[in-house]
């Protein structure tokens, strides 16, 4: 791919001219995955990037410009100017793989260890195709459907709530007899890529509906959410920086 293609006159100045990495997002729950491994990055391995805040409503991500570092027209976009020609980077879980990739070489985000590293991969995995398109439509169906379909509503509220389960079941140590910090990881666990793929969306159960009754079956969960809460990296990443001027 030339980056003649990639970039064009209507491309915002700031995506084509960075000079590293640039990110292009909104402060959404998928938006917030990629940002809160960026400040991490930023606080362990000085990682420096730019960031373009979009807003989705105005579907700026379905310009020609977008499309052609993103064809599925979503937030967040990574670009790497550092490559020759280049480099764009869809789709969260992947974006984050790359990251540690190239800037976490010690792995303090992922696993050295093969079997931890796929460890990894199951869990994001899960979220990224299992937990976060649900979540996903119990807002849509909620919030911006104009009709209420409450067939809809359930279906997709009783499966975010099974995959909350599911975490539960993991952190709780259910059927190891060993509770864990986090998601993956010898013992109780180390904080990692898996982590911060799931909780941006976990951690907004409330502003998804789901009442406190809801959520009284996953106790580690919830205090799993206020775990990673305490992260100034994770503060930040779903910070003001974040919401569009
Ligand atoms: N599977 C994608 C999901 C990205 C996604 O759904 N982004 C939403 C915001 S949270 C978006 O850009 N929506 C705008 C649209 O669909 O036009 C990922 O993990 O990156």
């Amino acid at each position: 791919m030339s980056s003649n293609n990639l970039y064009i006159s209507e491309t915002p100045a700031d995506v084509k001219n960075a000079k590293g990495l640039h990110l292009i997002t909104q402060n959404t729950p998928n938006g917030q995955a990629t940002q809160i491994l960026l400040e991490e990055l930023a606080d362990t391995h000085n990682a420096e990037w730019t960031t373009t805040v979009i807003n989705i409503s105005t579907n700026e991500q379905k310009k020609e410009w977008f499309l052609r570092l993103n064809p599925n027209g979503r937030i967040p976009t990574l670009v790497d100017n550092s490559q020759s020609p280049p480099f764009p980077v869809i789709e969260t879980s992947a974006q984050m793989l790359y990251l540690i990739k190239f800037f976490d070489k010690d792995d303090t985000f992922g696993f050295k260890d093969e079997l931890e590293r796929n460890e990894a991969l199951q869990w994001m995995f899960f979220w990224h195709g299992g937990g976060a398109p649900y979540q996903g439509q119990v807002n849509h169906f909620t919030k911006a459907a104009p009709e209420k379909i409450p067939y809809a509503i359930n279906r997709y509220k009783n499966e975010t709530l099974r995959v909350y389960g599911v975490l539960e079941i993991r952190l709780s140590g259910q059927y190891t007899g060993e509770p864990r910090d986090y998601l993956v990881g010898h013992g109780k666990g180390k904080y990692s890529v898996a982590d911060i793929k799931t909780w941006p969306w976990v951690k907004g159960w409330e502003r998804t509906g789901f009442t406190q009754e809801d959520m009284k079956p996953f106790p580690h969960l919830l205090k799993w959410i206020d775990r990673i809460a305490e992260r100034p990296a994770v503060q930040r990443g779903i910070g003001d920086k974040y919401v569009q001027k």
